[in-house]
């Protein structure tokens, strides 16, 4: 089927855009810096030692050093598919060619293992039924870029080589990552099903799918916002694995998530929003269930900091509406809808919760309970019970029981603490529901898929312990790609007795993977935090502090210059240096929830309500970490923590990641590199330095280099062969021959160049590049015997 498709494939003229042919060669282009397009092409005109006279397109002359010119490539590559076959390949080519393709609205492109997407900022005609159907089944090389083709290829490898899979996509907030994951999962909705055929009122899939595809609204209006950088931002990672059986359909999926940033319950700037369920809920709530939520005015609510604000394009009562028939959907009723919801009118209450500090300052006081008895009621806990656990906690102190009155500060701390825990635990216990309902299948999957949406590397003007844990992730995913390139590849060369010099990029992620999560000699960042949680006394800067005297001497550790802040120290991530700001560190390491209330809300009167705080995974408490630092004579290690029941943040990220990543080292990854092209949102425009900082920040940059030094296409002899044979008949006689020979021949009949190819035991191996040629070349030799054949034919007649 051919479907022509302007935003796919090239136009015709495509070669004569740019620079011409002729120009290219006759005069010597180049690419020099430029302030506001990244590099600008120039041609040289005279060169003495280290410096090069070179005249600019508007015929000014310009004097520049020999290092910051880079290589112009010749015409015929321009808006090549795969930067990977690229000729020259320097930072100025790559962004060339990145921005060529997006001026022409070709948004995906290959950069050898990756495939890069540059956010369109507007709807392309590119993911229709009918692309769907093109790309089906089709090689990379068959097709244009798309993520569909990443998608296929991922879907068929699993299939023939039984080896699970994984889709990874990164980028910066905004970049398209959840956008392009849902592509992905529509695709395989469509491709894997196994309902094809019975054609349902609206839709191809069956109610698998269907529940497939609507988890993701439920997940997208609990766990995203409206965010400056992105109007639908996800405040967590996750992983979604969709599992099949060995005839490639979908029988079943499962959804992890990573660090929901809760924070956005209790606070947000001027123009952004909490999660969209809130202004969903309290616009698309009416009648009886808006007097059954107790729902009130968005400005009555103080946890919504700017009031009712809009989404562009986007009605949130209609999105309630949706949202609740994604639920119904995923097979939630009607008692588990009212129970969600009355959590999130509840988060909201507690935020008009209001203490006042008395005299001594000791002690604060409620003197209005009305927000209090709503959340109370919401909750079915007592109100008495609930303003005691609030104001006059009982500890447990050398055994007895003992009450402490809270300060206003303390209690106000108390209430956020309680809102951002709520949330998290209904956002949990929504993904177990939407988990069991996609699983209910209970059919053993053969192989699975997964797909990975998680931040990518974060450097902001303030970076706290969420910067450092999505940079350590990205740290291990990037060295992920390391282990995919180059250890994968030696361990192929050498396994087809193939002699290659291999460059090691891979090994300096390993230090600073080492500073964060090492649990001792020495103890990392991670498990410096968790020791220094155990100490009563401990603060922020005395945590720095601890940290600076372990690791003074590590290369990738330093205290920042110029910064009189003590609580700041600095790593030097494969990205960039990064400058940590530790404050509230410690209480972001462990749940500052105080037993007295969890206590109450597990046996609150609902049963919806105990079922959220049925413990899951309990992150340890303030008090507890107290009272243990306190009954032990000895300096509690980090290492202790782990064998008691509870565990810090710190501590279950790092196991949910070390988790994630064995799965990942288990599959084929996968490389989506999503890019922002800018930061207004806006359609057809790139910021050059934007775009380079992040083809440096996701490794796209050095890929491109790694990729170029080993021979990415390879092909068992007798595929080879039984392709290519067409090419080089005359170089094979008649009767048994065996592949390897056959294969040499042929390569050596089709007069390659040695430095192209490498001929191993089973396989015959490619620099990038050469494979498309042969296709080529093949394809017109068959067009030739068809017109030859069809000729005769006529003859015939
Ligand atoms: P993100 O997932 O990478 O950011 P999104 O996938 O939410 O970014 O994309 C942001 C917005 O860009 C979307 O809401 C769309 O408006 C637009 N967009 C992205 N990709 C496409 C596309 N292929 N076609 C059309 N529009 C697109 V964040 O979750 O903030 O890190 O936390
Ligand atoms: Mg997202």
């Amino acid at each position: 089927m051919s479907v022509v498709n302007e935003f796919l494939f090239l136009d015709n003229d495509f070669k004569n855009s740019g620079v011409a042919q002729a120009d290219w060669s006759t005069k010597k282009m180049v690419w020099i810096p430029s302030e506001r397009e990244g590099f600008q092409s120039a041609s040289i005109k005279e060169e003495t030692g280290n410096e090069v006279v070179v005249e600019l397109d508007n015929g000014k002359k310009v004097t520049v050093s020999k290092d910051e010119i880079q290589k112009m490539n010749p015409p015929k590559y321009n808006k090549v598919e795969d930067m990977a076959a690229l000729t020259c390949l320097n930072e100025a080519s790559v962004l060339h060619n990145i921005r060529e393709r997006y001026f022409s609205g070709l948004i995906y492109t290959y950069s050898g293992l990756f495939c890069v997407v540059v956010n369109p900022y507007k709807l392309l005609p590119i993911y229709s039924e009918k692309i769907t159907e093109m790309y089906k089944g089709k090689k990379r090389h068959e097709v244009p870029p798309h993520i569909y083709a990443v998608t296929d290829n991922a879907y068929r490898n699993m299939l023939q080589e039984r080896e699970d899979q994984s889709i990874l996509c990164t980028g910066e907030s905004g970049a398209g990552k959840t956008e392009n994951t849902k592509k992905v999962i529509q695709y395989l909705a469509v491709v894997a099903s196994s309902h094809k055929g019975k054609r349902h009122h609206y839709s191809l899939t069956g109610e698998l799918e269907k529940q497939l595809l609507q988890a993701n609204p439920i997940l997208e209006a609990f766990g995203n916002a409206k965010t400056i950088k992105n109007d639908n931002s996800s405040r967590f990672g996750k992983f979604i694995q969709i599992n099949f059986d060995n005839t490639g359909y979908i029988v079943g999926a499962n959804i992890e998530t990573y660090l929901l940033e809760t924070s956005w319950c209790i606070r947000q700037a001027k123009i952004e929003r909490s999660f969209h369920i809130f202004y969903y809920m309290v616009t698309g709530a009416k009648d009886k269930m808006r007097d059954e939520l107790l729902l009130e005015d968005f400005s009555n609510y103080r946890f919504l900091v700017a009031g009712h604000v809009q989404v562009q394009n986007q009605q949130d009562d209609e999105m309630f509406e949706e949202t609740l028939e994604a639920m119904e959907v995923l097979g939630f009723n009607e008692e588990e809808r009212i129970g969600m919801l009355k959590v999130c009118s509840t988060v909201l209450q507690l935020g008009n919760i209001e203490f006042k500090a008395e005299k001594n300052q000791e002690q604060a006081s409620m003197p209005d309970n009305t927000a209090a008895q709503k959340v109370c009621h919401l909750q079915g806990i007592n109100v008495t019970d609930f303003t005691k656990a609030i104001l006059t906690p009982r500890f447990k102190v050398g055994g007895e029981l003992v009450q402490k009155a809270q300060t206003k500060e303390q209690a106000d701390f108390a209430i956020e603490a309680l809102a951002k825990a709520m949330y998290d635990r209904l956002f949990r216990w929504i993904l177990a529901c939407v988990n069991k309902a996609l699983d209910k299948t209970k059919r053993q999957g053969a192989s699975f898929l997964g797909i990975l949406d998680i931040a990518g590397f974060e450097i902001f003007e303030d970076n706290s312990f969420e910067q450092l844990c999505i940079n350590y992730t990205n740290e291990k995913l990037q060295q992920l790609f390391n282990h995919t390139m180059f250890i994968l590849e030696q361990e192929e060369y050498k396994k087809e007795g193939i002699e290659w010099n291999f460059i090691d990029f891979g090994l300096d992620l390993q230090p600073c993977i080492e500073l964060i999560e090492r649990p001792n000699n020495p103890p990392g960042i991670l498990a410096l935090l968790d020791e220094e949680c155990w100490f009563p006394k401990a603060t922020d800067v005395s945590f720095v502090e601890k940290l600076t005297n372990t690791h003074s001497s590590h290369c990738k550790f330093s205290k920042p210059k110029n910064l009189k802040e003590k609580a700041f120290f600095t790593v030097q991530h494969y990205a960039g240096k990064v400058d940590y700001n530790a404050t509230s560190w410690l209480t972001k390491n462990m749940d500052p929830l105080n037993d007295n209330v969890t206590a109450l809300l597990s046996n609150s009167s609902s049963a919806f309500v105990q079922d959220i705080w049925k413990d899951v995974d309990r992150v340890v408490g303030l008090e507890t970490m107290a009272k243990m630092a306190k009954s032990d004579s000895a300096a509690p290690t980090a290492s202790k923590s782990k064998k008691g029941m509870f565990r810090t943040v710190g501590q279950l990220y790092k196991e949910s990641l070390g988790k994630l990543m064995t799965t990942l080292h288990n599959t084929q990854p996968n490389f989506v590199r999503c890019i922002i092209p800018n930061h207004e949102k806006r359609a057809g425009k790139i910021d050059a330095h934007l775009v380079l900082e992040q083809l440096r920040c996701n490794g796209v940059l050095e890929g491109i280099r790694i990729c170029r030094q080993g021979f990415p296409n390879r092909i068992v002899f007798h595929e080879f062969r039984q392709r290519y044979e067409i090419l080089a008949a005359r170089a094979i006689p008649k009767g048994f021959m065996d592949g390897k020979q056959a294969s040499t021949l042929m390569i050596k009949h089709l007069d390659s160049d040695p430095n192209l190819y490498r001929i191993g035991l089973s396989k015959i191996f490619f620099r990038t590049g050469v494979l498309a040629q042969l296709e080529e070349e093949r394809d017109l030799k068959l067009t030739d015997i068809i017109i030859a054949f069809q000729a005769q034919a006529r003859g015939f007649l």
